[in-house]
C-alpha cells in the first residue's frame, strides 16, 4: 500500500486551515477553547493569531524567522503557534519543566530572535540572558515586566487584519526538540502539510473525531503528543479545546474532566495508573462525557487498560507515536483494543521491521521499526549525521523494537538505544550518568530504565561508590536530591542501588543492556 497522499494547493498555510477555515465554515461563534473561566469563540481565536502576527513583525520578525514558545497550555500558546505560522515564522513549542541551561541551549541552537514565555517560567531564562546570542525580544505572558514586551499590549495595538505569508505545503512550519541519548536536543522541522496529515490519519481515521468532540490532554501542548491531543486535532474539524494550566496531578485532572466534559481524554500510562490510585473518585467525579480515553508515551500495561474500563467503563486505545512523525501511527483501534500491544498500522503509513543490515525480518520476529508517512519531519535542524542516520530517504528509524504477528498487530519490544521513556517523557541515561559523577561520593556509575511495581518503566541508578565513603540511606536521599536540583527534576533516580563494578566493554563502555537486565531481575 502506498502512503496516503492529501491533495494541497501551491500556496498552503497551516494557520488558514486551523484557524480561518473554522470561521469560513461558519463557525466564527462557535467556542474554541474554554480555559479556566473564560470561552474563546472561533472568531475570536482569529483576530488574536492575527493580532499576534502582526505584532511579530512590527517587531521586525518574518519568514523563517524562529519564534521560542515557553508557556503552560493556555490560549495565548495557540495564539503564537498559529500567530508565527500566519506570517511564515516558525514557533518551536519548549518544554517548561527544564533547567536554565536547557533553555540557552534551546534558544542559542535555534537562533530565535523572539521568546514568548509565561510570567512563572522568566526567572529562569533571565538567569542565561547574557549569554543568548540571538534573542531579540522577551514577551511576557500574564505580567508586565522591565525590559519585556507584555503580550497584551503587544496585541491590542495591533490589527485583527494579517495577510498570510506565501508559504507551501513544504515549507517548514514549527520545530519540536527531541532528546536523544547522547549530545543536546534535536530540533525537529515540520512542514505546514504535517499536521493535517496527522489529523485526517489518525485523529479523524482512527478516533473519528468531529466537530461535536471536545479534547482534553494531560500530555502538554509542547509535546508532539499533546500538541495534536490538545490543540491541532480539535482545531482541524472545528472541535473545541480544553486547556489547562495547572500540575496534571490526578484529583486535578478528575476535576477538570467532571467541569469541562471533555468526550476525548488523552492521558499516558503513569497519569492513568495514578488516576486508578486516587480513593473515592467514583463518588467524588464524573466521567460519563468521556466517549474515549487515548494513551501514548510508552507501552500500557495491560493491567491498568483492564483496571481502567472496569472502574469508569472507558476503553483506553493505546498507540505509538514519536516527535519526528508529529503523531500516533500504530493504534488500536476503537471497541477492539488488545491489551499490551501498540494495535495495527494507521491507514496512510507503512511499516517494516529490519534487522541490523536494513533486511525485513519474518513475521513474529523483532527488528527495528521503520515507518513511512507524510507526516514525517523533514530533517534535525543543523545536524547533518544524525538525520542521515534516522531519515532514510522514504523510511524513517524510529529506533523501536517491534513484533508484528500474523493479524498485523504490532508488540513493543523495546527500544534499540538506552533511552528511558518515563512518565512519557525521554530521559538521556548519560545525562543522568554525568550528574550522578558530579556527586562527591560516586566513582561510577550507569543508569538504565526498570520497571516499578506497576510495570511502568523509571530511571535507576547503580553506582560505584568511592573508597571510605559510609553508604546508607541518607547518602541514597542525598545523591537523589543531587541530582533532582541540578537538572531537570523528572529525571531523577528514583533508586540507587551500590554495585561493586560496573559490567563494561573491552573499550571500557558501560553495558546498559547488563544492567537493564539486573534490574529485570534476568
Ligand atoms: C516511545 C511508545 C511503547 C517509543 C509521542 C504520541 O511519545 C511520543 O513522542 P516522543 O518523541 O517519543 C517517541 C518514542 O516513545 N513510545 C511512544 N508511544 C509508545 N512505546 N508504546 C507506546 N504506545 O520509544 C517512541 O519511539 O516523546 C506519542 C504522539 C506523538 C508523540 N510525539
Amino acid at each position: 500500500m502506498e502512503s496516503t497522499q492529501l491533495s494541497f494547493p501551491e500556496k498552503f498555510n497551516a494557520a488558514e486551515r486551523f484557524i480561518d477555515w473554522n470561521v469560513q465554515q461558519g463557525r466564527g461563534d462557535k467556542v474554541a477553547i474554554l480555559h479556566q473561566d473564560d470561552k474563546i469563540t472561533y472568531k475570536q481565536l482569529l483576530d488574536n493569531v492575527n493580532r499576534f502576527g502582526n505584532a511579530l513583525k512590527s517587531l521586525g520578525l518574518g519568514m523563517e524567522d524562529r519564534v521560542l514558545l515557553l508557556t503552560f497550555d493556555c490560549p495565548e500558546f495557540v495564539y503564537t503557534f498559529f500567530g508565527a505560522i500566519k506570517i511564515g515564522a516558525i514557533p518551536i513549542p519548549t518544554n517548561t519543566m527544564l533547567m536554565p541551561e536547557d533553555y540557552r541551549y534551546l534558544l542559542n541552537d535555534s537562533r530565535a530572535k523572539a521568546l514568548v514565555v509565561s510570567k512563572d517560567l522568566l526567572p529562569g531564562v533571565l538567569k542565561v540572558k547574557d549569554e543568548l546570542m540571538f534573542l531579540k525580544t522577551i514577551i511576557v505572558v500574564g505580567e508586565k515586566v522591565d525590559n519585556t514586551l507584555d503580550y497584551y499590549e503587544l496585541l491590542n495595538g495591533c490589527s485583527t487584519e494579517c495577510e498570510t505569508a506565501p508559504t507551501g505545503p513544504d515549507d517548514a512550519a514549527f520545530w519540536l526538540y527531541s532528546s536523544g541519548t547522547t549530545g543536546f536536543p534535536k530540533g525537529t522541522v515540520h512542514l505546514q502539510h504535517d499536521m493535517s496529515y496527522s489529523a485526517e490519519l489518525y485523529a479523524k481515521g482512527v478516533l473519528k473525531i468531529n466537530e461535536n468532540d471536545s479534547t482534553y490532554s494531560v500530555a502538554r501542548l509542547f509535546f508532539a503528543y499533546g500538541l495534536g491531543n490538545g490543540m491541532f486535532f480539535g482545531l482541524y474539524v472545528g472541535g473545541t479545546l480544553v486547556l489547562d494550566p495547572g500540575r496534571p496531578q490526578p484529583d486535578h485532572v478528575y476535576s477538570v474532566i467532571t467541569k469541562y466534559k471533555p468526550t476525548l481524554f488523552f492521558g499516558v500510562p503513569t497519569s492513568y495508573n495514578a488516576m486508578l490510585q486516587v480513593k473515592d473518585a467514583k463518588e467524588k467525579y464524573d466521567l460519563s462525557s468521556v466517549r474515549l480515553g487515548i494513551s501514548a508515551g510508552e507501552a500500557l500495561p495491560g493491567a491498568v487498560w483492564k483496571q481502567f474500563k472496569e472502574m469508569w467503563g472507558v476503553e483506553i486505545l493505546d498507540g505509538i507515536g514519536s516527535t519526528e512523525i508529529l503523531h500516533i501511527y500504530i493504534s488500536n483501534r476503537i471497541g477492539e483494543s488488545r491489551p499490551d500491544c501498540s494495535g495495527k498500522l494507521v491507514p496512510g503509513y507503512e511499516a517494516k521491521i529490519v534487522d541490523p543490515d536494513g533486511n525485513e525480518v519474518p513475521t513474529g520476529e523483532a527488528g527495528i521499526l521503520m515507518m513511512k508517512g507524510e507526516s514525517i519531519a523533514s530533517c534535525y535542524w543543523n545536524k547533518h549525521e544524525k538525520t542521515k542516520n534516522t531519515f532514510q530517504g522514504q523510511w524513517f528509524n524510529t529506533g523501536d523494537q517491534y513484533v508484528k504477528d500474523e493479524e498485523g498487530y504490532f508488540a513493543y519490544a523495546g527500544r534499540g538505544d538506552d533511552m528511558i521513556k518515563a512518565g512519557g517523557i525521554w530521559v538521556s541515561p548519560v545525562e543522568v550518568e554525568a550528574t550522578l559523577m558530579l556527586h562527591p561520593a560516586v566513582l561510577e556509575c550507569g543508569v538504565v530504565g526498570a520497571p516499578d511495581d506497576d510495570g511502568l518503566i523509571k530511571p535507576k541508578a547503580y553506582v560505584v561508590f568511592k573508597e571510605g565513603v559510609t553508604v546508607n540511606e541518607e547518602l541514597m536521599n542525598d545523591v537523589k536530591l543531587f541530582v533532582k536540583k541540578t537538572i531537570a527534576p523528572y529525571k531523577f533516580p528514583r533508586w540507587i542501588e551500590q554495585i561493586e563494578e560496573l559490567p563494561k566493554t573491552a573499550t571500557g563502555k558501560i553495558q546498559r543492556y547488563k544492567l537493564r537486565q539486573i534490574a529485570e531481575g534476568k
